[in-house]
């Protein structure tokens, strides 16, 4: 099972997306932004940057639990990482988004 921290932003349904065109079931633990829950402890521990989306998928390699944050590494671990769920039309749609991921500009390079 994976369990899915994010909100309603872009790179919250990027990652949210990604888990649903590969088929991953998942439980979506809705981060309230606003209300800063993502600067919890609990959610620190995630994610030492404080943002969403983080992903734990409590069956990583090894059948170990595994947490990835940053939407593009989400997607690329459940395209990548869990290959046995994928269809090829998944595919596109996940190459679609991690472009529009890879040609975002940080707020460092404006
Ligand atoms: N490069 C990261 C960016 C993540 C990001 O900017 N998350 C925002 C919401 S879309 C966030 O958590 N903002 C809260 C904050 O920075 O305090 C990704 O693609 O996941």
């Amino acid at each position: 099972m994976i369990d899915l921290y994010a909100a309603g932003t872009s790179n919250g349904m990027r990652a949210r997306i990604g888990l649903e065109e590969c088929g991953l079931k998942y439980t979506l633990h809705p981060i309230a932004l606003e209300k800063g829950e993502n600067k919890t402890p609990q959610f620190v521990a995630l994610n030492p940057n404080a943002q969403i989306p983080v992903i734990v998928d409590h069956e990583g390699p090894g059948g170990k639990p595994v947490t990835v944050s940053q939407s593009s590494a989400i997607l690329v671990y459940a395209w990548q990482v869990i290959p046995r769920r994928i269809l090829i039309a998944s595919s596109a749609v996940l190459i679609g988004a991690l472009a529009v991921t890879s040609t975002k500009r940080s707020p460092a390079s404006r």
